[in-house]
């Protein structure tokens, strides 16, 4: 097989220690499975960015360091200060200037210049996340006919939020050079469909005639799993750990977990809020469940995080300066990174899992708790319906996490829960996780990017363009 080009803003190199990010979960299998080259950002920052390239058994990692310019401009500035909150939906936080757009065309620029100088007809490209929406035109115009294909990891939000993004009229139809755009849900996909249509007046058939020339770009939704087993042996091993014991011989009753990276989409405040909900009105519960929240800093140069930061400390301390007693401290807020060997133990150990995202793309704590239990007497996941994990996941209990009532009485819900409602819940959870198993996910997705169609009735086959907008509709506005 052609070797597998990976794009992606990081690059998780081998040996690199703990990094969480689901990036580099998602892609384990695929660089398992076959000759990658994985090309990115060092994360390095420098006045004279060195380019490094590790090779590792089959796999070759090609990283750059960013100028400063580029880290303020491209990085912290166009992707995480606008692409992020505005995907999210979140058009308050989006902060957009002209200075940061060309920073990031102009790292996109470079970042195709170091492909273009690797490149062999036959390889397939794959382009992971919102850094890089533009990478494919970029390199059309430097004239590569290879698959490319483009995967968002995070949502594509509706076309009326879309179009509030400052020159989203030149950023998102760059997606067209793509051969193949994938999205972590049908939703996120009908959204992109429904952009098309109605910004671009785009037809309901897949030749679209847009920027450099005539290509068949088809678009899809292929939900991002987890190495099912794998985690549920770790988590077997790991919660007979010194790790767990300590933490289960330290609390009263039961633990509940959330664990998350700093972000204003996962909810964490709002989480908080919910718990401190749930203690005011069920009582009972006092003394015999404590929540674990373990959430490593990310992204603290941005003031929105250190105010996330400052809002979690102020709602933990109000908990535990009300509830708390000699013998029980209610929350738990540990600010550094586990290993994934002992967040699955904890897990496992953990008779709630509280999954309560504002907006998420997937969510695959959600899935890694569910892979953790043990099927005789699992934990009940919590999990918010804007996660698109939800999609997946009816069994959860599914909430709003912008009704703080409504999720504590799901953890009241989830606590009183019988063991045989638990199992059932449980096992048709981690059915769905094998079905869709994340060893399947990358081959998927690059078969559908060498053209294959997927067969009829696969889960997470690609959902084209075509049928996300065969309901009978309007005709669509022309474009402008
Ligand atoms: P993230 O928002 O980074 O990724 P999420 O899916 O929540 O990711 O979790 C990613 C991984 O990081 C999980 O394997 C988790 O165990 C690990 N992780 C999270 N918090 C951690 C912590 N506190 N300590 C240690 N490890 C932690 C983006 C999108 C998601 C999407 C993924 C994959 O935002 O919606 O699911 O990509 O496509």
């Amino acid at each position: 097989m052609a070797r597998v080009f990976i794009i992606s803003n990081r690059v998780a190199l081998p040996n690199a220690g703990v990094q969480p990010g689901g990036l580099e979960v998602a892609l384990k299998a695929t660089l398992r499975k076959h000759s990658c080259v994985w090309l990115g950002w060092s994360g390095e920052v420098g006045e004279t960015p060195q380019t490094r390239r590790i090779d590792r058994g089959d796999n070759s990692y090609v990283v750059s360091d960013l100028c400063t310019a580029d880290f303020e401009e491209y990085y912290n500035g166009f992707a995480n200060r606008v692409l992020w909150p505005v995907l999210h939906y979140r058009l308050d936080l989006a902060e957009f200037s002209r200075r940061d757009l060309s920073g990031y065309l102009r790292v996109n620029a470079r970042f195709a210049d170091e492909l273009a100088r690797l490149l062999q007809p036959d390889d397939l490209v794959w382009v992971h996340d919102y850094h890089l929406f533009p990478l494919a035109r970029a390199l059309r115009g430097r004239g590569f006919a290879n698959p490319i294909g483009f995967f968002l990891h995070i949502p594509m939000p509706p076309p009326e939020i879309l179009a509030a993004l400052p020159n989203h009229e030149n950023l998102i139809p760059a997606l067209s050079d793509y051969d193949l755009v994938g999205f972590q849900t049908d939703g996120d996909a009908a959204n992109f469909a429904r952009y098309l249509a109605k910004e671009l007046g785009m037809p309901s058939h897949m030749s679209l005639r847009l920027g450099s020339g005539e290509r068949a770009m088809r678009i899809g939704a292929f939900p991002v799993g987890i190495e099912t087993r794998r985690f549920t042996r770790m988590a077997e091993r790991a919660v007979r750990t010194s790790l767990v014991d300590e933490v289960l011989r330290s609390i009263p009753g039961a633990l509940m977990i959330g664990v998350d990276r700093m972000d204003y989409s996962k909810g964490i405040p709002q989480r908080l809020e919910a718990y401190e909900r749930f203690l005011a009105a069920y009582p009972q519960w006092h003394g015999k469940i404590t929540f674990l929240q373990i959430t490593p800093k990310s992204r603290s140069q941005i003031p929105e995080y250190s105010d996330i930061q400052q809002a979690v400390n102020a709602t933990a301390g109000r908990i535990n300066g009300t509830y708390a007693t000699a013998s029980w401290t209610p929350v738990r807020y540990v600010n550094r990174p586990y290993s994934r060997t002992a967040l699955s133990g904890l897990y496992r150990a953990s008779r709630v899992g509280l999954v309560t995202p504002m907006r998420d793309g997937m969510n695959l704590v959600a899935k890694e708790y569910v892979a953790a239990q043990d099927p005789d007497d699992p934990g009940v996941l919590v999990l918010s319906r804007f996660a698109g994990a939800a999609a997946e996941m009816p069994e959860a209990l599914l909430v709003n996490p912008y009704d703080p009532e409504a999720v504590g009485a799901a953890i009241a819900r989830a606590m009183e829960m019988p063991l045989e409602e638990r199992r059932r819940r449980h096992a048709a959870l981690y059915a769905a996780l094998l079905r869709n198993d994340i060893g399947k996910w990358g081959d998927r997705f690059l078969t559908a990017l060498k053209g294959d169609r997927p067969k009829p009735g696969s889960h997470a086959g690609a959902a084209l363009l075509n049928d996300l907008l065969a309901a009978p509709r309007t005709a669509a506005p022309k474009p402008h």
